[in-house]
């Protein structure tokens, strides 16, 4: 990767193993001196987004970033690499569903680079990677959760057992209502992981603008939502990431009913067709994006858009904090 710099991350085991992480050099250069960057995940775009839309809306995503004064990394596995942050190539080889591009969780980004298989990264690989990078804000669509049924099927996600041991702020629009919301407040609780809504007492329910599950914590701007993560950086000894809630505005929302039949019709479908494991979220993603007649995807596009403005407002807020420290 001649237009990418090796870089050596913040953990011990990692100095002593650089590995292939591969740094871009504006993302690496900002992360030395101090600036305000966001991770961004891929699977969203590889697995999230219809192809078609998920290119113009994975650059917008870079762009809503920038124009808060942040910089954008979106990480994904690509030529037997980890790469922070990617240059158009590299989304657009990620957006074509021609490239054979895997949704990798963490468990899955050793075997991978093992395998010299490509593929992008859930909030879990995401968080852990920009972790080992120096990263510290992340924006998302949605967190993955605790599903329904999972007292039989054990099918909860792997991004909640890494945040609860990677200090990453993670900026995501709640959880969608096809998981089991308070099963996964209760989780992120047991887990110790902090969650605020902002600007708001509900914990937003993705493509619903309130769960109707509250939010443990409420702030109010990106300025508080930075002074959280600094005040646990001085507090020291919490190894657990923060999620920030940010709820697309009332008006904005998916019609509650036509959300609650998708839902319903959905998850029927998951049952129907057999599906489990990783592929029951892009899944239900595709068959929203289907049935919706367009709304789940300007929501989803909408409240990613959003997310990924308000994660650089933190970036840079908790920059200046920690300039000032
Ligand atoms: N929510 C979305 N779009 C997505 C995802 C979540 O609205 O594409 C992706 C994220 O990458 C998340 C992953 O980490 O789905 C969760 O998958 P699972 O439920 O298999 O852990
Ligand atoms: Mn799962």
């Amino acid at each position: 990767m001649p237009s990418s710099v090796h870089i050596a991350g913040p953990e011990r085991g990692y100095a002593a193993h650089p590995g292939p992480l591969s740094v871009h050099p504006e993302v690496a250069e900002a992360i030395a001196s101090g600036r305000a960057v966001v991770a961004l995940e891929s699977t969203i775009l590889a697995h999230g987004l219809p192809p078609g839309d998920n290119l113009r809306v994975g650059r917008e995503i870079e762009a809503a970033v920038r124009a808060a004064g942040a910089v954008p990394a979106t990480i994904a596995l690509l030529d037997g690499q980890v790469r922070v942050g990617l240059d158009d190539a590299a989304l657009q080889r990620l957006c074509d569903p021609a490239a054979d591009i895997l949704k990798l969780s963490i468990r899955d980004v050793g075997v991978a680079l093992a395998l010299g298989r490509n593929g992008a990264t859930t909030v879990a690989s995401t968080s852990a990677l920009a972790h080992r990078a120096g990263i510290s804000v992340f924006a998302t669509g949605g967190l993955g959760g605790v599903h329904r049924g999972a007292a039989q099927t054990f099918d909860i996600s792997a991004d909640l057992g890494v945040l609860a041991r990677t200090p990453v702020l993670v900026v995501c629009a709640g959880v969608k209502s096809i998981l089991d919301v308070p099963g996964t407040l209760e989780y992120l609780e047991t887990l110790s992981v902090p969650v605020l809504g902002f600007r708001t007492d509900a914990f937003p329910g993705f493509y619903l603008s309130d769960s109707g599950y509250a939010a443990p914590w409420r702030v109010e701007s990106a300025a508080e939502a930075a002074a959280v993560v600094h005040a646990r950086e001085v507090l020291g000894g919490e190894s657990a990431g923060v999620v920030l809630a940010n709820p697309l505005p009332v008006d904005r929302q998916v019609d509650p009913a036509l959300h609650d039949r998708l839902v319903a019709d959905g998850l029927a479908m998951l049952d129907r067709e057999g599906i489990h494991g990783k592929a029951v979220t892009p899944a239900l993603l595709a068959y929203f994006h289907e049935h919706s007649g367009g709304e789940s995807l300007r929501a989803n596009v909408e409240l990613v858009l959003a997310n990924a403005g308000l994660a650089g407002a933190v970036a840079v807020e908790l920059a200046a904090l920690r300039g000032a420290a």
